[in-house]
């Protein structure tokens, strides 16, 4: 499942995993309706759900717009609500011939809902499309590999006429005192209103008062609970607590058929995040981050990781003795993210925002914001997230892309004011002054000094410290590029011995140094990169990594782990 805890007991809940029909266009030549007449099923090739198509070896290279296919059956008439996790990167979606949704970006989910929809056999087709380009997010110029497909899960849950269409819990805690505030959306597909009653639990602790919303219609409702004896989520000490939205009801003219019931889950953390001076806090307690920028990137399963993936790749995290992951750059699967809540492992979420100058400021500034939002109404209840990072490395130094990044930050602050926000800049490194420093809890600061610069890091911490030292400062990238199995007594670039020797330094250097609140190494392991990128990149890699691509260590990750781990 797309998550590791059951999100529902009410409703039957089934993914549409397995094999689909898959067929490439790369003439981009549309569909009419009837997949079969469009793509004769004869030529169709049949591709796992969830998974990337790149990481399949015939299409390994394929960029461009592709089409799945797979039926599926219902027992009875019922609404069918449909949420697809990611699909890389822009979706389009039909229903028995028709379209019933569309999606710009790989990393955030969309849904459809489909009214009672009659028993029988249905189709759905989905258009995938992977090119980048200039306006899209990200960008054709990224760092990083264009997974393609449908590489999360597509859930089907049955849903009621009336039915929870989004739980929202915010809290306030002081000492072990906490006051609950939950906003549910309920949804009625049908014409009459409906007023069933509503039950919000927390943990052990519940409320349930009657709520109406009309027919055909949609009606927030905000219940309020006080929580004693709050045990808080820490690093050290991860507590989550069962938050459950759940409706029963009859119909108000009691007609047949007119009982319902429904409910919706998720977990949460009691805990804050503030900063002081130049620290990050954590429930009022300074923590020095120590991390690692993780893609999501395997070479067996390209973007689309299953569980055991995700629980060794941050077993090895909290091998090497680090708290901290930064998504680089992009939101994550949901499941990992659960996954750090458990573990107690502090999260960085970014949107693709990568590099962004002003032309292309204006051009995604839309999708940026969409996609920001997505990121966030879909995370806000996970304690490991501290901080919204709104890009990475963009053009800081330009006044569109500052102010486009402000409105990016009204809109997270719109959402959810519980988490820093932060911004990856390189501009200091690049020679600017960086004016989105102003409205960031901390900065994030990413630089290559013994890398692809000459130059002193001591030095260059002075600079930032002059000009931004009253905030906590976090360096979210730095390292070396190591071609696994070099190894070269001289320390010579592209070898383990040369990164392991420049991340030492790095490390004993940003831990002695007050000024620092942390840092994420770049990065957790070798990554598929940008191909376009192949003449600059050996093995087509990001190879920065402190393991490999298959997640075997590198000298660099016995120097992280002899600095960082107890053991
Ligand atoms: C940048 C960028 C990363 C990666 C890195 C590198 O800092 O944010 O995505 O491309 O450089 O390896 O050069």
């Amino acid at each position: 499942m797309h998550r590791t805890f059951e999100t529902t007991t009410e409703r039957h809940q089934r993914t549409l995993d397995g094999q689909w029909e898959f067929l490439t266009d790369p003439g981009d030549e549309g569909y009419d309706g009837d997949y079969h007449e469009s793509f004769p099923a004869e030529e169709a090739d049949r591709l796992s759900v969830p998974s990337s198509w790149n990481a399949h070896r015939e299409y390994a290279d394929y960029v461009g717009p592709a089409w799945y296919r797979r039926t599926f059956e219902t027992r009875t008439e019922d609404s069918l609500l449909f949420t697809f996790h990611g699909v890389a990167r822009d979706a389009t979606v039909y229903l028995d011939g028709e379209e019933v949704a569309s999606h710009e970006g790989a990393y955030t989910p969309f849904d459809a809902l489909a009214r009672d929809l009659d028993a029988g056999e249905h189709e759905l087709v989905v258009r995938a499309d992977n090119t980048r380009r200039e306006a899209t997010l990200p960008h054709d110029d990224v760092d990083w590999f264009p997974h393609g497909g449908i590489h999360r899960e597509v859930v089907v849950e049955t849903v009621p006429d009336v039915y929870v269409r989004d739980l929202a819990v915010d809290y306030d805690i002081y000492g072990d005192e906490a006051t609950v505030e939950a906003a549910v959306t309920l949804h009625n597909l049908d014409p009459r209103p409906a007023e069933p009653d509503l039950t919000v639990s927390v943990g052990e602790a519940s409320v349930t008062e009657p709520v109406e919303v009309d027919g055909m219609d949609a009606a927030t409702a905000t219940l309020a609970l006080d929580i004693e004896d709050v045990e808080r989520w820490t690093p050290d000490d991860p507590t989550l607590y069962d938050v459950e939205a759940r409706l029963d009801g009859e119909r108000a003219d009691d007609r047949e058929g007119g009982a319902f019931t429904d409910d919706l889950r998720d977990r949460i953390g009691f805990r804050t995040v503030s900063t002081s001076g130049r620290d990050i806090l954590v429930n009022g307690e300074p923590v020095a981050i120590a991390g690692v920028n993780r893609h999501e990137d395997h070479p067996e399963w390209g973007s689309a990781q299953p569980l055991r993936v995700q629980e060794r790749d941050l077993e090895l995290i909290r091998r090497a003795g680090c708290n901290a992951v930064r998504c680089s750059h992009y939101p994550n699967h949901p499941r990992f993210l659960d996954l750090c809540d458990e573990r107690g492992v502090l999260v960085i979420e970014e949107i693709p925002m990568w590099g962004v100058d002003e032309s292309t400021m204006v051009s995604t500034q839309e999708r940026a914001q969409r996609t920001l939002m997505e990121m966030v109404e879909r995370d806000r209840h996970h304690p490991s997230v501290f901080a919204w990072s709104l890009s990475n490395e963009c053009a800081n130094d330009e006044s569109t892309v500052v102010d486009g990044t402000r409105k990016l930050k009204w809109a997270a602050d719109g959402v959810d004011g519980s988490r820093l926000i932060t911004v990856a800049s390189n501009t200091d490194f690049e020679g600017g002054t960086d004016g989105t420093f102003e409205f960031c809890d901390f900065l994030s600061v990413n630089a290559y000094w013994g890398w692809y610069r000459e130059g002193d890091w001591s030095e260059f911490l002075d600079g930032i410290e002059a000009d931004y030292g009253e905030k906590p400062l976090v360096v979210t990238e730095f390292g070396a590029g190591a071609v696994p199995g070099d190894r070269t007594h001289e320390g010579r670039k592209w070898s383990e011995s040369y990164q392991a020797d420049l991340l030492a330094d790095c490390v004993d250097l940003f831990r002695e140094r007050e000024s620092v609140a942390g840092f994420t190494v770049w990065q957790f392991c070798d990554t598929l990169t940008n191909p376009d990128s192949a003449m600059t990149r050996p093995r087509t890699r990001n190879n920065k990594g402190v393991l490999d691509e298959y997640r075997r260590p590198k000298e660099a990750y016995r120097v992280l782990r002899e600095r960082l781990a107890d053991d």
